[in-house]
């Protein structure tokens, strides 16, 4: 007894294009599962997408027996900028296994803690730079951090300095990527045999392309010049690591690939998330002040080391709770391997993509209760977490799944943590508009726009 997926009617060949609003798809995604529920189909030219929003479907769909990670329509477009880079590289192939093999031991704990110094040169720019504003300018904050956290991967994973706290205008490297990820993004949605219309709109992206690689030919030129005695980095490992497996090195176009793969991957989340996080807090007076007295009791207003960064409980709830409401990744697409039924009565034909609505599984109140729309760091607390992680496994999926999971969790855990204590040890955070209510950008992730804050010092800075 099966029973059909339902979804909005759609128009002759154009099917559910006009159901999705280009400029935020997330929010027809999210308008779409109140309509219908806790599955829905859209089909598109060529296409039909299922979307799932309950944590118990989106259970299923992590089972990766059943299900593996799909190159969906957006990430099949980025693949013009990284081909087979480890985030847009298919199951089926092997430099995403050379890649994630090489890689992984750069991301181990003890390399991870290697580079809290790094980490900490970027983040003391942040503050010096939000403490000579003075408390009456505006800070957009979205902006710094993306500053910040460009920053931060660029000088921890290859030694290079973007500084971008030294000019007005971001990096273009940053606009490029935006506007590339943008672009990626209406091509998946572009009916087909329309491209004659958009030539102008395919010179900007293929430029975009262009600066994207040179940039990443620079970082790369600028190591193979200049090979640093005893550094071991990302690069370094994308440079020297053999692959135990097949004994093969990355190649030269793989290695650009993942240098701009990390510099996208490992910064725009990172960024969004911390964005959030503030504009949670000055939301949530109580909160705030509980964050703010957890880093007065556990560092004081001595330097922050990098021992500190695992006695920081609620703050570390405070960005679970965080990436729950706000997944800077909102949607991650699998695909069945076979054919499949889920919900016990849902077909879904081998090959088939699912995307994983993380946007609303995040609320299900079958996991989350009464409050699953509120802001409550409590409920992830350490135990807390690991209780509703055991009870309701895959309730929480910001990271994606499996073995497809995100390489760089560690590293944006660290490099958020220590920003969320170095601002708070340093600053009291005002709104620059009480009233501000979030607006939502959204690329290949999401960030609040027009979120401006003000920061006066606490003492002077340390
Ligand atoms: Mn990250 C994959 C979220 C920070 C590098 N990342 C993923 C996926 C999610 C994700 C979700 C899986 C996507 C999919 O299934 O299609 N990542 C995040 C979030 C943060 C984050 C929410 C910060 C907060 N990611 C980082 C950082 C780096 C990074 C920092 C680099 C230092 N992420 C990656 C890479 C992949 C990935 C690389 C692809 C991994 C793979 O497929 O093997």
């Amino acid at each position: 007894n099966l029973v059909p997926i339902p979804g909005p009617p759609g128009l002759p060949l154009l099917g559910n294009v006009k159901d999705i609003e280009p400029e935020f798809p997330l929010g027809s995604f999210v308008d779409l599962a109140d309509r219908y529920g806790p599955i829905y189909q859209l089909t598109f030219p060529g296409r039909t997408v299922v979307f799932v929003s309950t944590r118990a479907l989106v259970d299923e769909c992590c089972d990766e027996k059943r299900f593996g990670k799909t190159v969906g329509a957006v990430l099949k477009e980025v693949r013009a900028g990284v081909h087979d880079g480890l985030f847009t590289a298919r199951a089926d192939e092997p430099n995403w296994g050379i890649a994630h093999r090489v890689l992984m031991p750069a991301f181990g704990p003890t390399k991870i803690q290697s580079m809290f110094d790094e980490m900490h040169d970027i983040a003391s720019q942040l503050a010096m730079k939000w403490a000579r504003h003075g408390p009456s300018t505006p800070i957009n904050a979205p902006d710094d951090f993306t500053r910040l956290t460009l920053d931060t991967i660029a000088l921890c994973a290859m030694d290079y300095r973007f500084n971008s706290y030294y000019h007005d205008e971001l990096h273009p490297f940053i606009e490029a990527m935006g506007d590339f990820l943008i672009e990626s993004g209406n091509r998946s949605r572009r009916p087909p045999f329309t491209s004659i219309f958009y030539r102008s709109v395919d010179e900007k992206y293929n430029q975009d392309i262009e600066l994207l690689r040179d940039t990443a030919h620079e970082v790369l030129r600028a190591r193979k010049s200049n090979p640093p005695a005893d550094r071991k980095d990302l690069l370094t490992a994308m440079l020297e690591g053999v692959d135990p497996k097949t004994g093969q090195k990355l190649s030269d176009d793989s290695i650009v690939d993942n240098l701009i793969t990390f510099l996208i991957a490992g910064h725009e989340t990172t960024s969004g998330l911390l964005s959030f996080a503030f504009y949670q807090l000055l939301k949530k007076p109580e909160t705030y002040r509980k964050a703010q007295q957890e880093v007065d009791d556990v560092i004081g207003d001595g330097p922050i080391k990098v021992e500190h960064m695992s006695k920081l409980p609620y703050i570390a709830a405070i960005l679970r709770e965080t990436l729950r409401l706000s997944a800077t990744i909102p949607v991650f697409g699998v695909a069945a391997l076979e054919d499949e039924v889920i919900g016990g009565k849902f077909q879904i034909k081998k090959g088939q993509d699912v995307l994983l609505l993380l946007a609303k599984s995040h609320l299900d109140p079958e996991v989350y209760g009464e409050t699953a729309k509120e802001f409550v760091p409590e409920r992830m607390l350490d135990e807390n977490f690991e209780r509703l992680n055991k009870e309701f496994p895959n309730c929480w999926k910001p990271f994606g799944n499996g073995m497809r999971a995100c390489i760089g969790r560690p590293f944006a855990w660290q490099e958020a943590l220590l920003v969320m204590a170095m601002l708070l040890q340093n600053f009291n955070f005002m709104p620059d508009d009480p009233n501000y209510s979030l607006q939502i950008k959204q690329t290949l992730t999401i960030k609040p726009k027009n979120f401006f804050m003000r920061a006066s010092l606490r003492h002077g800075l340390t």
